[in-house]
């Protein structure tokens, strides 16, 4: 698959990229002052569009708080994953930060802006299963995701499921691409360790997910 992430962001602003099962992870791409500027912008994206718990298809309650920014938010509940273009209160879904863009624009494209970014809250027992990135339109743009505050282990593999896998420890301010032939591999966080970062007061990790949907 063509992806519009070329070879010329390796080696990317900040130093080079270490691949792993083919994701593109930027470690400390993000340095500490410019993190703590995004948990600020989070916050008024909280304050607009709270975190809620969505349910898997299955009914089940995920363990990971979510809530978006952008044109659309990823939602998920007994009918199945999907974007919706406002908050399940009914509420509009707010800007995507300037600065968060401006991640995107460096490491991806400066000609199309991701239409979502997701905002995923993990406390310290949460997780996120093997699964694809799949509910978007266009493959050929990446996947691209911020992490900030606690660490997390971070597992990915092919593009089958239950094929062999590697994982890798996100750290506050890695950025992670899912592009190109690994846009659809399975990923996912096995866990987190608590207390592993001083960024967030309370602890816990957040994951910015940005992607094209359109
Ligand atoms: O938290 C992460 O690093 C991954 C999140 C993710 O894969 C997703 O929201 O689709
Ligand atoms: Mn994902």
């Amino acid at each position: 698959m063509k992806s519009r992430v070329d070879s010329a962001l390796f080696p990317a602003p900040g130093g080079p990229a270490l691949v792993v099962g083919g994701v593109a992870v930027h470690p400390g791409y993000i340095d500490p002052a410019a993190q703590a500027a995004l948990v600020e912008d989070l916050r008024g994206v909280i304050r607009a569009a709270p975190l809620f718990s969505p349910m898997t298809p299955q009914g089940r309650a995920m363990s990971v708080r979510m809530t978006a920014a952008g044109r659309y938010g990823w939602f998920s509940d007994r009918t199945g994953y999907r974007y919706i273009p406002s908050h399940p209160a009914g509420t509009p879904w707010p800007p995507i930060p300037d600065a968060v863009l401006a991640i995107w624009r460096a490491l991806v494209s400066a000609e199309r802006m991701p239409d979502c970014c997701l905002v995923n809250f993990y406390a310290a027992s949460a997780r996120m299963g093997l699964h694809q990135d799949r509910d978007e339109a266009d493959f050929s743009w990446p996947v691209l995701s911020v992490s900030l505050g606690d660490e997390a282990l971070f597992r990915v593999g092919g593009t089958t499921r239950g094929g062999p896998t590697q994982s890798v420890w996100l750290r506050s301010g890695d950025v992670a691409i899912l592009g190109g032939a690994a846009r659809l591999a399975f990923h996912g966080i096995d866990r987190v360790r608590a207390a592993s970062s001083t960024l967030l007061p309370k602890g816990g990790r957040i994951n910015l997910t940005l992607r094209v949907v359109d």
